[in-house]
């Protein structure tokens, strides 16, 4: 299981602290690219107007999806703990397959890396990479 060393949590909240002025340009920016480059994940968004690159939908939910992240920096600590009820939210309410946290998170690396190429260092990677798997199970916590 992944396991976020001290030095990993300083990386990311420093990260973080760099980036989240940007959440609501990442977000969706993310969630566009998850949207075209794996378009089953389009199933779950049928109900929106518009699911094409800036829309409306994808800026409202990109800006809230980013606000999770940003609640999951804050409680690094306690994953499990801090992100029960948006567990609970995609488990029981949204049915999302958890298997989409994983393609979600990639898209949201590549971003990272492509926004941010300066600060998107080899320790940074991994740091994120570690904190997106954690979120992702942290997710996935409630679904049995
Ligand atoms: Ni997710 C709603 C956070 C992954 C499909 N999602 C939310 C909300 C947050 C959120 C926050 C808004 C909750 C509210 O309104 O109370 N989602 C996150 C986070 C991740 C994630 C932090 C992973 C890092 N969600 C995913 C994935 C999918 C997904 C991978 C499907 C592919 N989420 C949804 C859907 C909604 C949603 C669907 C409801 C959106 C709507 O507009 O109806």
């Amino acid at each position: 299981m992944t396991s976020l060393t001290a030095k990993d949590k300083d990386a990311v909240k420093a990260f973080w602290a760099k980036i989240s002025s940007k959440a609501d340009d990442i977000g969706p920016e993310a969630l566009t690219r998850m949207l075209l480059v794996y378009p089953q994940t389009k199933t779950y968004f049928s109900h929106w107007k518009d699911l094409g690159p800036g829309s409306a939908p994808v800026r409202k939910h990109g800006a809230k999806v980013m606000a999770g992240v940003g609640e999951a920096v804050s409680k690094i600590d306690d994953l499990k703990g801090g992100l029960l009820t948006l567990s609970e939210l995609h488990a029981f309410t949204l049915r999302v397959d958890p298997a989409n946290f994983k393609i979600l998170s990639h898209n949201l690396m590549v971003v990272l890396a492509t926004m941010f190429c300066d600060d998107f260092s080899p320790e940074v990677h991994v740091a994120m990479d570690k904190f997106l798997a954690a979120v992702s199970l942290a997710l996935a916590e409630k679904y049995r």
